[in-house]
C-alpha cells in the first residue's frame, strides 16, 4: 500500500490527525512532515516515519513522495487568519505558494489530495445562518482569500488534471493535545485552558459573537472518512461545510461552569479578530457532507466540554506539575 504524507504535523489539526491515521492504516503508512524536525515520539507513542518538509520549496515535496512511496498527501501546513492578518505576504507565500507547490506534486507523481478550507472562506455579503453550501463567497481576509482562491484550485486540478483533490470547510477546531496558532476562534480553546488552571478568562471576542466550532476527534474522522468515501455519491469533492455546534462565548462559560461553577469570564474584545469574526457565518448547513458522504458529528458542546475538562486537567497536571 501507497503511504501517505501529513504536511504542517505538528500544527493543531496535524498532532491529532497522524496519531489517527497511524491507528487506522498503521505506524509506517503515515509520513509525518513539518518544517522543524519532529523529535522521536513527538506525535503518538507508536513511531513512524517522519520528513523535513517546507511546503513553499517543491522540491522537498517530490523528495519525499519520491522517498517513501506516497499515494495521498494531507496539506495542512498553513497560516491561520489572524495571523494572516498580520502579516499578509507571508500568508499568500505560504497558503497559496505551499498549495500549488503539493497541486503540482500531486499531479506529477498520480497523489490524491487533502485541503482544508473553512468558514473563512466566507464573507459579509454570505447569508450568515445555516450558510449554505453553494453561495457567496467574498471574504474579506487575506486568510478568506487564500482559503477561496485554494477551494477553486483544487476544482480545477480536479477537472483539469484529474488530481483527487478532496476538502472540507472546517469551523473552530477545539483540541487539548495542541493549541492553535494564531486563528480568530482560539478564544474557544483558551477559555478550557483558563477555566482548568481556576483562572478568570478574558475573551478577545466581544460576547454574543456566534461561530460554529468542532472537536478535534470529529474534524480528524471527518477527513480520514472523507478521503476513503466513494466518490461516485459525490455531486462536490472539494470543500463541504462541516459542523458540529454553533456557540457564543457566553454559551461555552455557561457550559463550563456546569463542572466549574466559579469560573468567570471577562471581555477584552481583539478589534482585527472581531472584525474576522463578525465577516464569517453563525452557522453553516452540512447537508452535503451527510448526503455525500454520511458526515456526522460526534460531540456536541456538552460532550466536548466535559471530555476537554476531563483530558486538559489530566495533561496540566503533569505539565504544571
Ligand atoms: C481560524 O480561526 O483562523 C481557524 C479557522 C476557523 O479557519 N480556526
Amino acid at each position: 500500500m501507497k503511504r501517505m504524507l501529513v504536511t504542517g504535523a505538528l500544527g493543531q489539526i496535524g498532532s491529532e490527525l497522524v496519531p489517527a491515521l497511524r491507528a487506522r492504516f498503521g505506524a509506517d503508512a503515515v509520513v509525518a512532515s513539518d518544517i522543524r524536525m519532529l523529535q522521536k515520539s513527538e506525535l503518538s507513542n507508536e513511531e513512524g516515519p517522519s520528513a523535513f518538509v517546507d511546503v513553499t520549496d517543491i522540491r522537498h515535496i517530490q523528495d519525499t513522495v519520491r522517498r517513501f512511496d506516497i499515494g495521498t498527501i494531507y496539506h495542512l501546513a498553513a497560516v491561520l487568519s489572524a495571523v494572516a492578518e498580520d502579516k499578509p505576504q507571508v500568508a499568500w507565500d505560504i497558503n497559496m505558494g505551499g498549495l500549488y507547490a503539493v497541486l503540482e506534486v500531486a499531479r506529477e507523481y498520480g497523489c490524491a489530495l487533502f485541503v482544508p478550507s473553512s468558514i473563512g472562506a466566507f464573507g459579509p455579503t454570505t447569508p450568515p445562518d445555516f450558510t449554505p453550501q453553494d453561495t457567496i463567497q467574498r471574504p474579506t481576509s487575506m486568510y478568506g482569500v487564500t482559503k477561496v482562491a485554494g477551494e477553486l484550485l483544487g476544482d480545477y486540478y480536479y477537472k483539469r488534471f484529474g488530481v483527487d483533490c478532496r476538502g472540507l470547510r472546517f469551523p473552530g477546531l477545539i483540541s487539548y493535545i495542541a493549541p492553535p496558532g494564531g486563528g480568530t476562534t482560539d478564544y474557544a480553546v483558551e477559555i478550557y485552558y483558563a477555566a482548568v488552571r481556576h483562572e478568570k478568562y478574558t475573551c478577545f471576542l466581544r460576547g454574543g459573537t456566534k461561530l460554529d466550532m468542532m472537536y478535534m476527534p470529529d474534524a480528524t474522522r471527518a477527513i480520514a472518512d472523507l478521503m476513503i468515501a466513494d466518490s461516485a455519491h459525490f455531486k462536490h469533492r472539494n470543500s463541504f461545510n462541516v459542523t458540529a455546534m454553533s456557540v457564543t462565548p457566553e454559551l461555552m462559560a455557561a457550559s463550563i461552569r456546569e463542572y466549574l461553577p466559579d469560573f468567570e469570564m471577562e471581555y477584552d474584545v481583539d478589534p482585527v479578530r472581531q472584525a474576522i469574526a463578525d465577516s464569517w457565518p453563525n452557522s453553516l448547513d452540512d447537508t452535503a457532507a451527510r448526503e455525500e458522504w454520511g458526515w456526522k458529528p460526534e460531540y456536541n458542546l456538552a460532550s466536548m466540554t466535559r471530555d476537554m475538562l476531563e483530558k486538559l486537567t489530566a495533561k496540566l497536571n503533569v505539565d504544571d506539575a
